[in-house]
């Protein structure tokens, strides 16, 4: 799926800015056909988007709502765009959507992280004011990623009238409403659909540039452009192969991207449509103890991260975004995982351009159930829980990230899911579809799924190329015994060895850590704690060389659902929510420098 841009033949036009919102606690607004009502009923609140509703008002209704909402909108389609194709699409929407112009149904959606779109021009009034409806509802169920319940009452009863609660098995806020850009695409009818990129490098260094190109007529023409808009190399076809003696690679930490220029043309050869991909030419890969990029070894250095910030909670948010590529670059990191769920399209292309290595995740979280012993006890891949329309939709969230990111040089890695229940039968088969999938979908990238399970319990792990896991002692198991880590972490990081000859990556370690307390000797939820937790961590990855990096968990602080063990979100960030480094910065700062 390509990114809305501008080009010769092609215009977006964007709808961000305030809509008119309702909230549906009734669920009437489908009944009573809103979409085709002069105005929402009820008092009108004024909505950004993108955005989440949750923390703008000040109102808990509006923050703890669950269920529909409605955005309203109008907007001018100018009378030049009669004869062209207009696409809606949506950025995001959690975590189910409808989309309506002038009161006709464009598209709908499942899936709070991924884009859609429907064809537009079969309903716009040109040259005048047009009307853009949107439901967007936020309820999860057992056939959404993540998964939920929503229940009547969560204790003894009694309850009052009406009482619901959104039930989850995940550690982050259930933000809500549209988070990514609305956009109008314009672009010719018959024009270019779909591009596929795929690299490979020869021993004199040469690189093999296969670029496939879906249109309505194979009349194309592909060229390879450098930064000094040379072209380094052309040819015609929709399926071409492109070489260059000498290519510019793009790696970590020394991003390069040519422009891939694709033109078509119609039978009469007049053009009629222009699309440029920025496009990096690197290869990925795995040996039994090694990542590379390029042929070269890799280091994971970074972070798992969220699309999380004050008062926007998950909605696009670029001033923030940017922040972040300067604090991972000042940090000495060179990667992030995408936890749990595919991020914005504009965080994509940043870390192309930053040159950051992603692994990008599916939003497959939130299927396990924990104990306090951390071991599974209920099951998870079962009918009414995760039945068919829940594999189903992680098999389309694959599907959906894979043909929105395929074409990103900064993605490494595809992972399949975070913390899922990997000892079940039934979860072997359903991650045996998935990664089967994605094998066939990108047969250039690596494959992994982060455990949450022990070596000794996981099923999955012969259908991955890096084996990804989280750990958490001294944290949640053997609490505040920092001494306990090392041995604890040898013992496990050996069995997964003797296991399986794979790379192995710790993609979650870290302390929940209040900003400005500070103890000594340290103690939990001090600075100090967290830098010691993270130090016994990395005295041990330091003794494996088949272990490929190590991502503390988290990046910054986060939203949480309100609970016991939660103070205002998760205090793990390395950096606070505000995105200023505890004292664990500094010390991973120099940690990495020279790793
Ligand atoms: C995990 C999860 C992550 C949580 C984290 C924590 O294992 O993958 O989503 O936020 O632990 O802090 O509990």
């Amino acid at each position: 799926m390509l990114y809305p841009i501008d080009s010769e033949t092609r215009e977006v036009k964007e709808l961000s800015g305030i809509w008119e919102f309702q909230l549906d606690p009734d669920d009437a607004g489908l009944k009573e056909r809103w979409f085709e009502q002069p105005r929402l009923p009820g008092e009108i609140l004024p909505m950004p988007v993108p955005a989440s509703y949750n923390d703008i008002t000040t109102e808990a209704r509006v923050r703890d709502h669950i269920g529909p909402v409605w955005y309203r909108r109008a907007f001018f389609a100018p009378a030049g765009w009669r004869g062209r194709r207009v696409a809606l699409r949506v950025g995001a929407a959690a975590h189910r959507a409808i989309v309506w112009i002038n009161g006709r149904e464009i598209c709908r959606h499942k899936g709070g992280f991924l884009p859609f779109e429907g064809e537009a021009h079969t309903a716009l009034n040109f040259g005048a004011d047009n009307v853009i409806v949107v439901r967007v509802d936020n309820i999860l169920d057992w056939t959404t990623l993540p998964p939920g319940e929503v229940v009547a009452q969560t204790g003894k009863p009694p309850y009052p009238e009406g009482y619901k609660a959104q039930l989850s098995y995940h550690d982050f806020y259930n933000y809500s409403g549209i988070h990514r850009p609305v956009r109008l695409v314009v672009t010719p009818h018959g024009g270019i659909e779909d591009i596929t990129v795929r690299h490979e490098l020869d021993a004199a260094g040469g690189a093999h540039v296969r670029v496939r190109v879906t249109q309505g007529s194979e009349r194309c023409r592909i060229s390879l452009i450098d930064t000094e808009g040379v072209t380094c190399a052309s040819a015609g076809g929709n399926d071409v192969v492109l070489k260059i003696a000498n290519p510019r690679l793009w790696a970590p930490g020394a991003p390069y991207l040519y422009n891939l220029k694709v033109e078509t043309f119609a039978e009469n050869g007049a053009p009629v449509d222009v699309y440029h991909l920025p496009t990096g030419i690197r290869t990925v890969g795995v040996t039994d103890s090694q990542f590379l990029i390029n042929g070269k070894p890799f280091y994971f250095k970074g972070f798992g991260k969220h699309e999380d910030s004050d008062v926007r909670g998950k909605g696009l948010d670029e001033v923030i975004n940017q922040r972040d590529f300067y604090l991972l670059k000042w940090i000495n990191a060179n990667s992030f995982r995408t936890s749990h769920y595919p991020y914005a399209e504009e965080i994509m292309r940043m870390a192309d351009r930053e040159g950051i290595a992603v692994i990008d995740e599916v939003p497959a979280v939130g299927l396990y159930f924990f104990n306090d012993e951390d071991l599974p006890v209920k099951s998870v891949f079962v009918p009414g829980r995760a039945g068919d329309g829940l594999r189903a939709h992680h098999a389309d969230c694959v599907r959906e990230m894979i043909a929105r990111d395929k074409n990103h040089a900064c993605v490494v890695m595809w992972s399949l899911g975070n913390e899922t229940a990997t000892h079940e039968d039934a979860g072997y088969e359903q991650f045996k579809n998935v990664a089967g999938l994605a094998r066939e979908l990108d047969p250039t990238r690596p494959l992994t799924i982060v455990e949450y399970n022990f070596p000794w319990f996981t099923k999955v792990a012969g259908l991955v190329d890096v084996i990804s896991f989280n750990r958490y002692f001294g944290w949640y198991m053997d609490t505040a015994s920092l001494e306990v880590i090392e041995l604890k972490l040898k013992n496990e990081i050996e069995a997964w060895r003797r296991g399986w000859a794979k790379p192995l990556l710790i993609t979650e370690y870290g302390a929940d850590t209040i900003a400005g307390y500070h103890a000594l000797p340290s103690r939990m939820f001090s600075e100090e704690f967290q830098v010691d937790f993270l130090d016994a961590y990395h005295r041990v990855f330091d003794q494996y060389p088949f272990i490929i990096g190590g991502h503390p968990w988290c990046f910054a602080d986060f939203q949480t659902k309100q609970g016991i063990t939660r103070f205002g979100g998760n205090k793990k960030g390395v950096f606070t929510r505000q995105r200023e480094p505890k004292a664990a910065a500094h010390y991973l700062r120099k940690y990495w420098k020279n790793k």
